[in-house]
């Protein structure tokens, strides 16, 4: 046998193990290990049947997604599925943790499955832009019927034991899994039942109305926009209502090819190891054992605040939330009471969770009542002397040990900490908006930030069912920092020839959820207008357009009007701002020209890799798949274009330089191509080469 099947007997049933940690996925050394091993349990006079199971703490989850996009190295899963389902012996299937992907796939070609309370089973390559690829399209249907087979194949959700048992993907939950695994295999030999083989199942599949495939796409085609994935993954059900199995086989791989070849792929597999890599941070060994958080405190009950909170609830941690007026106590309190509920009215959570929740989150207008806890989260109004104050106090009331954070989206850390005399436990944890939603915890490092506390708050940002990434010091981090060079560019738009509308269009037609000043609006103009003010320097030309709007009293949503006007949310163009806008053209003495579609979005997104660049550089950015993991979960950068950094690695480091010199000649140094872009291309090296 291989070093990572095994095969032994236990009585008359081999027992075929697959060792290959950490989640047994299906690399060549496995599909060869299982090719002997079945060839071998035919072979065995000793052996009636076989239970297959996964060693360590999961069946088998997935193709080895490594493996992606290099030459396949014989056998391949087909062959070896092929082998198993035509076995004269029977095979069990024995699951725990989590079957997945191919793994499922594995099991769903035995001729039964078992599996332990606890385990989870699911058809996750959506997420990876592709579709199962080894026949689950195909038999999971013939197990479920269509309506579920969609749903999982096309979101990639899991499902629990329970349901499994009860809608056929599973046939027994057992209490021991290999003990479990076997006495069912022996009762199989028993009875000698014949062997049931999925791909022969027609009772769920057959006279599907193909009504319910044409609403089924119209409703998932606006759900999925721009994710090539999930419509194919449709496709490929419906071939199993209509198609025999072999042909429903043949086209499950021609479409699985499609995807397989296409970038959306590569991008989201990208996003899918930058996510876990983005947790490495390469001066913190395991050695730095995380503190741990068993309870938490938040300064601020604004809609930040709120939603910081929530997010602790909902993991069962109990947190207090500091203001120093009752009555935005109380409004902060009832906005978070209300997001809950519109959570259970839109069926998304239970009242039994929601009130678990509430009940683990209280107010209080007392410095002293925040002291034992064990991680403190400032967030109040964004300016450095408030921020001082906040945290001037904490060192004050807070015990020893606690970590003492900040929800700062620009500010110095540095400076921040100054204010303590324990810099080693201040840190940044930049949430998104909203808190409760957005992936994403940007946490920032001081200068004193000791390792013992940025273990703590990369470990905290799991715990919380967020992407945690490390960024350094600087203003905006990572991700506002680059974001800064991305507005100033639509607003420059405008001024040459552009309308917030073209912009916007652009944007969201590449696959961000709103363009720039669709963003602008729902932020609020006036928001923007006080920053401005606040940082008290000189009004700058690109900001002219938003300055007006703000003098109109056209703050945005909020007052029905902005870049554009609203009816509810709805928002139409204004002759109104198209008046102010070239009004403001001629001011400057510009002459508005046409500009197209492709210039508009690349003076909008260079800017961020250029920035990102800089970013990387300079070591505010660990590797660049770490501003790549902040663009798609903080700011709804398309996840199937990989982040910008990638995005602009696919499309060539030398053409996006060519670009960014361009615009330096026609705009000037707000342009000046960023010295490592410069570096890596003389070198001819993609962004890897950054660290070295
Ligand atoms: C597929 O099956 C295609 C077939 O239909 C068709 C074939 C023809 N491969 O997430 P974690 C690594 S597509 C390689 O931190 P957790 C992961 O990178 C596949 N490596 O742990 C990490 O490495 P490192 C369909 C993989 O406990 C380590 O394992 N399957 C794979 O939080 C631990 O991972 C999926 O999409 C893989 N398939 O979560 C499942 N999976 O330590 C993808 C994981 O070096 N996997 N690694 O950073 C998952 O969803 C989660 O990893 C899982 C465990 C839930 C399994």
């Amino acid at each position: 046998m291989s070093d990572v099947v095994s095969y032994e007997l236990k009585g008359r049933i081999a027992v075929i193990t697959i060792n290959n940690p950490p989640v047994n996925a299906l690399s060549h050394g496995v599909r060869k290990g299982m090719q002997d091993a079945f060839a071998k349990l035919n072979a065995d006079p000793g052996a009636d049947a076989a239970v297959l199971v996964g060693g360590g703490r999961t069946f088998i989850a997935g193709a080895d997604i490594r493996e992606f996009g290099k030459p396949m190295q014989e056998p391949g899963l087909h062959g070896v599925l092929d082998q198993m389902e035509a076995s004269k012996k029977p095979i069990v299937a024995a699951l725990h943790g989590t079957a997945l992907g191919g793994g499922l796939e594995v099991a769903l070609t035995c001729h039964w499955r078992v599996g332990i309370a606890s385990l989870q089973v699911g058809l996750p390559e959506v997420k990876l832009g592709l579709l199962p690829g080894a026949g689950g399209t195909q038999r999971l249907p013939r197990l479920v019927g269509p309506k579920m087979a969609a749903d999982m194949i096309t979101t990639g959700n899991f499902i629990g034991a329970k349901p499994a048992l009860e809608n056929g993907v599973i046939d027994e939950i057992v209490a021991e899994l290999v003990p479990g695994a076997i006495a069912f295999a022996e009762k199989v030999v028993a009875e000698k039942r014949p062997l049931r083989k999925v791909s022969e199942l027609t009772d769920k599949v057959k006279n599907v109305d193909p009504k319910f495939f044409e609403e089924y796409r119209a409703t998932l085609k606006k759900k999925v926009k721009g994710f090539l994935a999930p419509m194919h993954c449709l496709a490929t059900v419906e071939a199993a209502c209509t198609l025999p199995f072999a042909e429903g086989m043949k086209r499950e791989a021609a479409l699985f090819k499609e995807l397989h070849d296409h970038p959306q792929r590569a991008a989201q597999i990208h996003i899918f190891f930058s996510e876990r890599e983005a947790g490495k941070i390469p001066d913190i060994g395991p050695e730095v054992k995380p503190k741990e958080i068993k309870s938490a405190a938040v300064i601020g009950a604004g809609t930040m605040g709120g939603g910081i909170a929530m997010n602790f609830a909902n993991v069962g941690i109990p947190v207090k939330i500091l203001e120093m007026e009752q009555a935005n106590l109380d409004r902060g309190l009832a906005v978070i009471r209300k997001n809950y509920e519109t959570s259970v009215a839109r069926g998304s959570t239970t009242q039994a969770t929601i009130d678990k929740a509430l009940s683990l989150i209280s107010g209080t207008m007392s410095y002293d009542d925040i002291g034992d806890a064990d991680i403190v989260i400032e967030a109040v109004f964004e300016n450095m002397d408030i921020k001082k104050q906040v945290f001037g106090k904490l060192d004050q009331v807070m015990k020893q040990g606690a970590i003492l954070a900040s929800n700062t989206s620009t500010l110095d850390i540095d400076e921040i900490a100054s204010a303590t005399k324990r810099p080693e436990v201040v840190i940044g944890t930049h949430f998104f908006s909203p808190a409760n939603v957005m992936k994403l915890l940007e946490n920032v490092r001081g200068k004193d930030s000791s390792k013992e506390t940025i273990a703590t708050v990369m470990e905290l940002g799991k715990k919380i069912r967020k992407v945690p990434a490390l960024a350094g010091n600087c203003f905006g981090f990572i991700g506002n920092r680059m974001l800064h060079g991305y507005t100033r560019e639509a607003a420059e738009l405008l001024l040459e020839g552009a309308m917030p509308w073209d912009v916007d269009r652009v944007i969201v037609e590449f696959g961000l959820p709103m363009g720039p000043f669709q963003m602008g609006d729902l932020a609020g103009i006036d928001v923007g207008w006080r920053v401005r003010q606040g940082k008290g320097t000189p009004p700058e030309k690109h900001n002219r357009v938003a300055d007006r709007l703000y003098e109109m009293g056209r703050y945005g949503q909020k007052t029905q009007a902005g870049y554009y006007k609203y009816d509810g949310r709805n928002a139409t163009p204004d002759p109104v701002v198209e008046k102010l806008i070239t009004d403001t053209s001629a001011e400057f003495g510009i002459t508005r020209r046409k500009i197209s579609d492709e210039e508009i979005l690349y003076r909008c997104m260079l800017p961020l890799v250029n920035v990102g660049a800089q970013i990387l550089d300079e070591g505010i950015a660990i590797r660049s798949s770490d501003i790549d993991v902040i663009y798609v979960y903080g700011y709804g950068y398309p996840t199937y274009r990989g982040g910008p950094m990638f995005w602009a690695e696919q499309m060539g480091l030398e053409k996006v330089l060519g670009l960014i010199r361009k615009y330096e000649q026609e705009h000037g140094s707000r342009w000046k191509p960023a010295p490592l872009l410069q570096k890596l291309v003389d070198q001819k090296k993609g962004w890897a080469a950054a660290k070295a």
